[in-house]
């Protein structure tokens, strides 16, 4: 039985050139294990802490030194001579020493890099795939464990609201391939997409350049515009619409959501929560949507109560900002039906234990599963081998560019073919 002999973290950089925290663990048969944690920019109130430094002299503030040092100092000697397949006890012990509802103290990005470092260590000293390990850990959750399906991709094609360019108020506009599709398949038809949609906005002569995502972030005049820009490509590379491909929204509504309403570009006078209920309709029924992400700021709950009696029988009604992969907010989520799917950001809630315990409550209410990278990542493909595990049933890791998206998207394909 190996054990922890070292647990050290350092200080990189995240894809926007933000400082983030990456841990390594030491096993005492040689194995090891390195994860980093992601960042978010549309950050939901109710996530966990992640610890910055706020010193103005480094980074503007967004060090993660303090993070770093809880790990170095106060993790590492409580884990030391740990079985690291004591997933939970390791994760308890760190919940322990923060001792905060939200990880405010140690940090839930110190936290997560150890959490995930120790997963990848345990699963390379028990010589198995991490997403089959993952699925083992899920099994002892009560999921099923299959881990033998690659999840269907949502692929972000458009970058708007705090991703993009400051034009578009809406995040994400993606294409959603069929279900039925083999994953390599899938992935195929979203990067055929993306190049499509790139050809239609320099005949648009609109700016083609790309935000934090990968998607690209034009200068459109309306939101709706950008679901006609991403229909022209998506017939231009022969796929069928609401066949072959289907579209999701990540309006991340806490962005345009001002005092008295919804602002957004499309109309000059504010939408109140009804009259964004019937938008959101007319957009569903006018485009082939599927998923609909954070429709509503995350305290509007009147909205996503009504969103979701209205039309829960036609899309996925996400919950991100609104649930931020915390149990109460789920528990709250499932007695008032306020949605019928989850976003699940492990960084939100910072241990794989916690993580796992709530897309078992999820399952538990039918919820689907959408296991989401952040705008900020790193090139650990951790999230890509955790959906695999817990059997999610899509999975959101921006567009097919830019390497920190790419990292996890060859990882999917790399699973794909050990099925073979
Ligand atoms: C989201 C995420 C990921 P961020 O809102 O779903 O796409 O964005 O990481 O900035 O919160
Ligand atoms: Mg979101």
């Amino acid at each position: 039985m190996a054990k922890v002999t070292k647990v050290g973290a350092r200080e990189i950089l995240d894809s926007r050139g933000n400082p983030t925290v990456e841990t390594t663990v030491l096993l005492s048969d040689g194995s090891w294990g390195v994860s980093s944690v992601p960042s978010g920019i549309s950050v939901g109130k109710y996530e966990a802490v992640e610890l910055r430094d706020r010193d103005p002299n480094r980074f503007g503030g967004l060090g993660v030194l303090k993070a770093v040092g809880n790990v170095n100092m106060v993790i590492a000697p409580k884990l030391l001579g740990f079985d690291p397949i004591k997933q939970k006890e390791i994760d308890m012990v760190m919940m322990g020493l923060d001792g905060t509802e939200n990880k405010g103290k140690l940090g839930a990005n110190a936290i997560l890099s150890v959490s995930q470092a120790v997963c990848k260590a345990a699963s390379m000293s028990l010589r198995t795939g991490l997403f089959q390990y993952i699925g083992k850990l899920a099994g002892e959750y009560g999921l099923t464990n299959t881990a033998s399906r690659i999840p269907t991709p949502m692929l972000n094609i458009v970058n708007g609201g705090k991703h993009g360019a400051g034009n578009l108020d809406f995040q994400e506009f993606m294409v959603i391939p069929s279900s039925n599709k083999k994953f390599s398949d899938a992935l195929h038809m979203g990067v055929v997409i993306y190049n499509a949609l790139r050809d239609v906005l320099i005949f648009r002569n609109a700016i083609h350049s790309i935000g934090d995502e990968g998607g690209f972030a034009p200068n459109l005049f309306t939101n709706s515009e950008a679901f006609e820009v991403i229909v022209e490509a998506a017939k231009a590379s022969g796929a069928r619409l609401g066949y072959d491909v289907f579209f999701g929204l990540d309006a991340a509504a806490s962005y345009f959501k001002k005092m008295g309403g919804y602002q957004l570009k499309d109309r000059p006078q504010l939408f109140s929560t009804d009259q964004l209920v019937d938008y959101y309709k007319t957009l569903v029924s006018t485009y082939q949507i599927l998923v609909l992400e954070d429709a509503f700021e995350e305290d509007d709950w009147e909205g996503w109560v009504k969103l979701t009696r209205e039309l829960s029988d036609k899309l996925l009604i996400v919950g991100d900002d609104l649930l931020a992969t915390n149990k109460s907010r789920l528990t709250r989520a499932i007695s008032e039906k306020a949605a019928n799917a989850i976003l699940v950001k492990p960084n939100q809630i910072g241990t794989v234990s916690e993580t796992l315990a709530l897309i078992k409550q999820a399952r538990q209410a039918n919820f689907r599963i959408i296991v989401s990278h952040r705008s900020g990542e790193t090139n650990d493909s951790f999230i890509a081998d955790f959906a695999v595990g817990v059997s999610a049933d899509y999975i959101k890791f921006g567009a097919p560019a830019r390497g920190e998206r790419v990292a996890k998207y060859n990882r999917l394909l790399e699973i794909e073919q050990s099925f073979v």
